[in-house]
């Protein structure tokens, strides 16, 4: 089974060789792709030397999967390239999510959609996959009627020369400016940029994925996104009407039964998620758990996750996984 990361040289890319690594995914042969300037750079990983190729090489030697961070230009390009030759895409950027063609995913809570003919499917932005992982299991057993949520996003969800920014700043280095505005103890209300109604791209994702990957239209969302000093993940305050009445017990309960997510719940012990203690690791946290006191039917919750791994990398391999051990491919 030949497996094809195409962007192997980005951020997102080196932690999905990690996480394939990490999860031993069963391929034959791993190519790695990247863009002209990075073609025949050689890297190592686990123990072997690997020849970085382009994109066409690539599609020539017909890998089953191509999992891609590349961004959006290179896979409206590519990946239909990669799906005529007969590889199965899983996508990273926002160029596919949207199309009513494809398939939006979340292993545990839509995996079950796909089919083998699905041969371009979208991974979610990495804020909407920790907030619907949560959102799922409450969505079903007492039906979601509106999300308010606030997240608090991790620099790296800006990319490599953010984090640069940052650390010049932390320096009192003079560098390149990414963001608009000093990242360092700042908070910048703005993550990608801004669409005629006044919300980010980053805004109407939450938004617009949330509503796709639940399969409810009805759901009504609205989001602020804020860009913060942090490196570990992105964090977000989520607060949620039901139709229905809950039990803060059951919705811990429920939680905690939920595949991908971990209960971080204490107020005795302070126990609550935090960005610098999910870094690394690829599960959702999920604490704070309260009834909103001010509406019926409402909750409020925290939900943290390392934006880079379930986010990104590691959704992307479990999709992966999802269509080796289903025979999709
Ligand atoms: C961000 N979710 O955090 C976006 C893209 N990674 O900037």
């Amino acid at each position: 089974m030949k497996i094809a990361v195409v962007g192997a040289t980005g951020m997102v890319g080196e932690i999905m060789l990690k996480v394939l690594e990490e999860r031993n995914f069963p391929y034959t042969e791993l190519i790695l792709v990247a863009s002209e300037k990075s073609v025949g750079k050689v890297i190592e990983f686990k123990g072997q030397k690997h020849t970085v190729v382009g994109l066409q090489t690539a599609v020539d030697m017909k890998p089953e999967i191509a999992v891609f961070s590349a961004g959006g230009h290179t896979s409206l390009d590519w990946a239909p390239k990669f799906a005529a030759a007969g590889t199965t895409v899983i996508d990273n950027s926002s160029a596919w999510r949207m199309d009513p063609s494809k398939k939006l995913i979340v292993p545990e809570i839509n995996a079950n959609e796909l089919t083998k003919d699905d041969k371009i499917i979208a991974n979610p932005n990495c804020s909407t996959i920790q907030m619907v992982l949560a959102l799922a299991p409450l969505h079903k057993k007492y039906n979601i009627k509106r999300v308010v949520v606030s997240t608090y996003q991790s620099i790296t969800g800006t990319g490599v020369k953010a984090v640069q920014q940052f650390e010049n700043e932390c320096a009192g280095i003079e560098g390149d400016m990414v963001y608009k505005y000093k990242i360092n103890r700042n908070c910048i209300p703005q993550c990608d940029s801004f669409e005629v109604n006044g919300y980010t791209k980053e805004e109407m994702k939450l938004s617009n994925e949330t509503k796709k990957i639940l399969g409810d239209s009805s759901i009504a969302v609205t989001a602020t996104a804020v860009r913060v000093p942090v490196v570990g993940g992105h964090s977000e305050a989520v607060n949620v009407e039901f139709s229905n009445d809950f039990d803060v017990a059951e919705v811990r309960n429920i939680l905690h039964h939920t595949d991908g997510v971990v209960v971080q719940d204490n107020l005795d012990t302070f126990t609550y998620p935090m960005p610098r203690y999910a870094e690394g690791k690829n599960d959702v946290f999920v604490g704070r758990i309260r009834r909103d006191e001010s509406q019926a039917n409402t909750l409020n919750m925290w939900i943290v996750a390392d934006n880079l791994r379930k986010g990104a990398a590691t959704n992307t391999i479990q999709i992966a996984e999802y269509l080796v051990a289903n025979h999709l491919v």
